[in-house]
C-alpha cells in the first residue's frame, strides 16, 4: 500500500523505491493498492471498489480521490503537516482543523478497499506518513494478518512531534503495526523517545515497544539503490563538452527541505574566496518542480530565482555562467552521465530521510577517475556514507570550503573515498532492503519476535556521534571572511 501507484512496467523511470517493490512483486505474487492520481467528485468518498488491472503476477488496485479529499488528506495534513514537522519546520506547519479528520477518512476507505482482496496467509507493506493510521483501520475491521509500516522521510526529535495536536492518534495509529522500519538509527532512537514521553510507551526486554496495549518492534531498514539496474540504463558516453570547467552537480526535488537557497549561497562564498576558481567551475542544479499547490513551494522557487539570478549576475562573464539552474525533470536515463561527468556531487538538504541521489552519484562514478561527494550530516545516508565529506548545510563557510576540498582532493584520495562508498552502496542495495523487511515483517508476525537492538537509545547516540566525528574532516576548515553580501 502506498499513496500513489506507480506503473510498474515503467518502474526503471520512476525512481529507488518502484523499482525496488517491482522487483519483490516479479519474484512473489503481490497486490499494490493506493490512489491512482486522478481527482474525481465527491461521489468517490463512497467508493471503496478499486479498478484492478494486473502486470503479470501483480494486481494493481487504484482508486481516485474527490476534491474535498484530495484538499485534507493529501495537500493538508500529509504536505502541509507531517511533511514539515517530520521535517523539523514547525514554521512552516498548518495545523488546520478538518485535515485530520479528512486523512483519517482516506485511511478508513483505502482499508475498506483493502479488506475484501486480502487473504488469509497475506503480508501487508504499507509505506509512508500518508497512510500511518492504515493498519489501525484493518485492524478494526478484523484483520489479523502482519501488517509493517516503512516511514521515508525523518523521524525529528520529540518536542517536535508533540507539537501535533494529534500526535496520540498518529501514535496509536503507529501501535497497529507490527513492525515499524525507518531509515535510520537516529529515526528509531527518536521514535522510541517519543513512544516513551509522550505516549507512555515502554521498551521492552526483548527490544519492542509496548503502547496502547499493544506491542510493535521498530527498526532502521536504510534504503538503498538497484547499483546495476541504474547503471545499466545510461543512456549514451556524452564527451566533455567543458573540458577546461569543472562541473558540481545537485539534482533535488525543488522542496524547502534540500537546502537549496544554502548551497547556493555557499556556492557563492566559494567563488568570493576563490578567485581563481572564477571561469572554472559551474554548479548544475537540476530542481523539478513538486507538490506546486503547496503554497511554500512557490515561495522556495522564488527565492531559489533571485539568488541564482543574483550570484550569475555578481561572478557571470559573457562566456561564463557561474550557476545552471533548471527548473525541470532530466530524463532518468540522462543522469548516469550527467553524475559522472561532475568533479563533484553536492548533497546537502537540511534534513532528508535517506536520500538516494548521494548514492546515485557514487554509482555513476568512473573507478579509475571517481568524483567527490559532499553530503549533509542531517541526511539518513551521512549514517552509512561516513566517507563522503561530511558537512553542516547551516554552515555557508563550512560548505564552501568543502568545496575546494573535493576539487582539489588528488586521485589516490579520491579513489579511496569512492572504493570504501561504492561498496556501502552495493551491499546495502535496494533489493536487500526489501528482503530484510519483508523477512523481519514476516518473522515478527509470525512469532512476535524480532532481532532489533536491545538498547536502540544507545544504539542511536552512536551513530549520531560518529557522524559528527566524520564531519570534522581535518581540510575543511572554514576561512572566515569578511560577511558576504548574499
Ligand atoms: C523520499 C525521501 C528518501 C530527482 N530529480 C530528477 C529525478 N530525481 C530522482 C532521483 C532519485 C529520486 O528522484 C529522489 O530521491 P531522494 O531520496 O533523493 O528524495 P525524495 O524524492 O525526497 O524521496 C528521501 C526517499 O523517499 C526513498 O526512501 O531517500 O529521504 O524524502 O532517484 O534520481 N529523476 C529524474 N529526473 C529528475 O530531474 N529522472
Amino acid at each position: 500500500m502506498s499513496n500513489r501507484v506507480a506503473d510498474i512496467s515503467k518502474a526503471a523511470q520512476a525512481g529507488g523505491m518502484a523499482v525496488a517493490l517491482a522487483d519483490t512483486l516479479r519474484s512473489r505474487e503481490g497486490l499494490w493498492l493506493g490512489w491512482n492520481g486522478r481527482i474525481s467528485d465527491r461521489r468517490s468518498e463512497q467508493n471503496t471498489t478499486p479498478d484492478i488491472s494486473h502486470i503479470n503476477n501483480t494486481t494493481i488496485a487504484t482508486l481516485p480521490l474527490s476534491a474535498r479529499e484530495h484538499e485534507g488528506y493529501y495537500t493538508g495534513y500529509s504536505n502541509n503537516v507531517l511533511w514539515p514537522v517530520f521535517h523539523a519546520r514547525l514554521d512552516i506547519a498548518q495545523f488546520e482543523s478538518g485535515y485530520f479528520e479528512r486523512y483519517l477518512a482516506v485511511n478508513r476507505r483505502f482499508a475498506q478497499a483493502l479488506h475484501p482482496l486480502l487473504k488469509p496467509d497475506d503480508t501487508i507493506w504499507v509505506h509512508d506518513y500518508h497512510l500511518i493510521p492504515l493498519a489501525m483501520e484493518l485492524r478494526k475491521l478484523g484483520v489479523k494478518n502482519p501488517i509493517g509500516f516503512f516511514l521515508h522521510i525523518p523521524v525529528p526529535p520529540a518536542q517536535i512531534l508533540l507539537a501535533i495536536p494529534e500526535h496520540r492518534e498518529l501514535a496509536r495509529g503507529l501501535a497497529a503495526y507490527d513492525l515499524v522500519g525507518l531509515q535510520t538509527k537516529v529515526d528509531v532512537g527518536n521514535l522510541i523517545d517519543y513512544l516513551q514521553d509522550g505516549a507512555f510507551g515502554q521498551i521492552l526486554k526483548d527490544g519492542r515497544i509496548r503502547a496502547f496495549d499493544r506491542e510493535m518492534a521498530i527498526a532502521s531498514f536504510p534504503v538503498g539503490i538497484d547499483v546495476e539496474g541504474f547503471v545499466g540504463q545510461r543512456a549514451r558516453q556524452t564527451r566533455d563538452r567543458n573540458p577546461g570547467i569543472a562541473r558540481i552537480i545537485g539534482v533535488d526535488r525543488l522542496d524547502y527541505t534540500k537546502g537549496l537557497p544554502q548551497k547556493f549561497r555557499a556556492f557563492s562564498r566559494f567563488l568570493a574566496q576563490n578567485a581563481d576558481y572564477r571561469g572554472k567551475v559551474v554548479l548544475s542544479q537540476i530542481a523539478p518542480p513538486t507538490r506546486e499547490s503547496v503554497s511554500a513551494y512557490a515561495d522556495i522557487r522564488n527565492e531559489l530565482e533571485t539568488l541564482s539570478g543574483r550570484i550569475n549576475g555578481r561572478f557571470g562573464e559573457l562566456e561564463w555562467v557561474p550557476i545552471h539552474y533548471i527548473h525541470r525533470s532530466a530524463p532518468r536515463r540522462t543522469l548516469v552521465d550527467i553524475y559522472r561527468s561532475s568533479r563533484v556531487g553536492l548533497v546537502t538538504p537540511l534534513r532528508d530521510g535517506m536520500n538516494l541521489v548521494a548514492k546515485e552519484y557514487i554509482a555513476a562514478q568512473n573507478p579509475h577517475d571517481p568524483g567527490v561527494l559532499i553530503l549533509s550530516r542531517f541526511a539518513g545516508a551521512a549514517e552509512q556514507l561516513k566517507d563522503a565529506l561530511i558537512v553542516n548545510p547551516y554552515d555557508i563557510d563550512e560548505m564552501a570550503g568543502a568545496i575546494k576540498t573535493a576539487l582539489e582532493m588528488p586521485l589516490e584520495e579520491r579513489q579511496e573515498h569512492y572504493d570504501s562508498l561504492i561498496d556501502g552502496i552495493k551491499r546495502q542495495d535496494t533489493f536487500m532492503w526489501c528482503r530484510s523487511f519483508l523477512q523481519a515483517l514476516e518473522r515478527v508476525g509470525r512469532r512476535g519476535t524480532l532481532d532489533v537492538p536491545r538498547q536502540p537509545l544507545d544504539a542511536a547516540r552512536k551513530a549520531l556521534q560518529e557522524i559528527e566525528l566524520a564531519r570534522v574532516h581535518p581540510r575543511v576548515r572554514p576561512n572566515r571572511i569578511a560577511p558576504d553580501p548574499l
